[in-house]
């Protein structure tokens, strides 16, 4: 009875998380690799969402950091560039969001290690109505960057 019991639970888990894995898919994601002596740097992504209904990307954790903060990166119309903590990221029913350099992006703050160009970063993305989903992400060399977020001053 008790192995039955956990064969349902077992099966219950894995549909419940094949449908989140269904409905939103992230792909080309990575984290900007900082010298040894930062302890904050920003992820980026693209997330898609196959279901009919939208969805949005409302917290974000990684055991790499202390913490993780979704924000906005933009430039007013006075040209100065500023970045702002993001209540989170709608995701449009059949359609993507971008998290991007300039716009939105990961915020890992207290970063445990020094990254290592080629390693991956954990990173649970809590969605709306998707739920968790769990993504690697490789870290990209300083070399292999495009450029910098001017807004990363912090
Ligand atoms: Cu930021």
């Amino acid at each position: 009875m008790k192995s039955l019991l956990m064969a349902v639970a077992i099966t219950l888990f894995a549909f419940g998380y094949s449908r989140a894995e269904d409905t939103i898919t992230v792909t080309d994601a990575w984290v900007r690799q900082v010298p040894p002596a930062s302890t904050i740097t920003a992820a980026y992504m693209k997330i898609a969402n196959n279901g009919s209904e939208d969805d949005k990307l409302v917290s974000i954790s990684s055991t790499a950091a202390e913490t993780a903060e979704i924000h906005h990166s933009s430039v007013d119309d006075k040209g100065v560039a500023k970045m702002e903590k993001a209540d989170g990221v709608t995701v449009p029913a059949g359609g993507t969001a971008e998290l991007k350099p300039g716009s939105y992006h990961v915020m890992l703050i207290g970063l445990k290690e020094p990254l290592k160009d080629g390693e991956s970063v954990e990173l649970v993305l809590d969605f709306e109505n998707a739920g968790k989903v769990t993504v690697s992400a490789p870290v990209k060399g300083m070399d292999k960057q495009p450029h910098q977020d001017h807004s990363h001053h912090h």
